[in-house]
């Protein structure tokens, strides 16, 4: 089966209707004019302000595993809800929240809000499904959806997100021959939003630029039932646990609407 054959890559829009037919249609669409270009500097001057103070406290030399797989590394940060306001605000974002509850059906859990970092010269990730982690047979509807904030340019040379266009209509994992085929760039301009939905084969670009990086934020929201990416109950900081919003406690796993995660059969915020 040719999976690229006659399916490509959706044109940007601002409407979310439209977004949200795009999923449905490629698995993946791209949005422009979600944040004012006051709240995108901000957010932007926050990543590299992390990112920067990760490397200087030693914290950005041990690479995720993911990464490494196939040689030099993206920089990750991870945690950012315990790194700033801003952060917290943009894991519940109206836009975010609406396609994210469109597309994953009941009580959601944020499995990872964090930065990835391409680096002049760091290389492709391997190629993977969000869900793949996950039993199959996955069932007949994503697991999830990953809300990629495009914090700079997202081209071909800076390693923009590849993906394999209808990957996620074969609702499975990629096998180890398919795992080395080809992709293709989801470019976008800083500021965009890429919405991409948990079955979609793809993985980070390489970054053949002498002197450019290509931060992303990745929020990847999933049904309550998956183990997140990042582990909130140890990480997230005790300021953020003692006075953040209880709708955003609740999507790390602090709250449950569902028999899930209680304690004492209670919702434990
Ligand atoms: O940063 C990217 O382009 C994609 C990263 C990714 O696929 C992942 O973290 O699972």
């Amino acid at each position: 089966m040719d999976i690229m054959q006659g399916t490509s890559v959706p044109k940007i829009t601002d409407s979310t209707d439209r977004a949200k037919s795009d999923l449905a249609e490629y698995g993946v669409a791209i949005m422009s004019n979600v944040l004012s270009p006051e709240k995108f500097q901000e957010i932007r001057d926050a990543v590299y302000r992390e990112a920067e103070g990760d490397i200087r406290a030693g914290n950005a030399s041990d690479p995720y595993f993911a990464d490494a797989m196939l040689g030099a590394p993206s920089q990750r940060v991870w945690n950012l809800p315990s790194r700033g306001q801003v952060f917290c605000e943009l894991v519940e974002h109206p836009v975010a929240m609406d396609l994210v509850e469109s597309v994953v059906r009941g009580p959601l859990r944020l499995s990872t809000f964090s930065a990835n970092i391409t680096l002049p010269g760091s290389d492709m990730m391997y190629l993977h499904a969000d869900q793949g982690t996950n039993p199959q047979p996955w069932g007949p509807e994503p697991h999830g959806l990953n809300v990629i904030w495009c914090i700079d340019d997202f081209t071909e040379e800076t390693g923009a997100t590849r993906f394999v266009p209808g990957s996620y209509r074969l609702n499975r994992s990629a096998t180890m021959e398919e795992i080395m085929g080809p992709t293709v760039a989801l470019e976008a301009p800083a500021g965009s939003l890429i919405l991409m939905e948990s079955r979609v084969w793809h993985k980070t670009g390489a970054n053949v630029t002498k002197d450019r990086k290509r931060a992303a934020i990745l929020g990847f929201y999933c049904k309550d039932c998956f183990v997140p990416n990042e582990n909130w109950w140890l990480c997230l900081s005790p300021v953020v646990r003692n006075s953040g919003q209880s709708s955003l406690l609740k999507l790390m796993g602090f709250g449950s609407d569902s028999p899930l995660g209680r304690v004492h059969g209670k919702p434990a915020i």
